[in-house]
């Protein structure tokens, strides 16, 4: 017997959370397992932000608990979780 599980609100949309750790390990450029500003920016332009400058920094400033400038991998689940947050809404 098949049982339909209740989704979520803004669920079921084409962004989940492995594609978004995709594009993230992406977007890390030089490979240093830390994502910079410019970086994030681009991880935004690809989800479709109108100003991703704008958003990478909120994306930064929502994530980087040790406030290096960086996304460092030990703040990768917060950023996950903040750009799902955003991206659902
Ligand atoms: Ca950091």
């Amino acid at each position: 017997m098949q049982v339909k599980m209740p989704v979520a609100a803004g669920q079921g949309l084409t962004m989940d959370e492995k594609r978004v750790r995709e594009i993230l390990e992406i977007a890390d450029e030089n490979k240093g397992k830390k994502l910079s500003l410019s970086e994030l920016e681009k991880v935004v332009s690809k989800m479709g932000s109108w100003w991703p400058l704008f958003r990478a920094w909120r994306c930064l400033r929502n994530a980087d608990a040790n406030h290096d400038g960086y996304i460092n991998p030990s703040e990768l689940d917060d950023l996950v979780r903040y750009i799902l947050n955003w991206y659902y809404r």
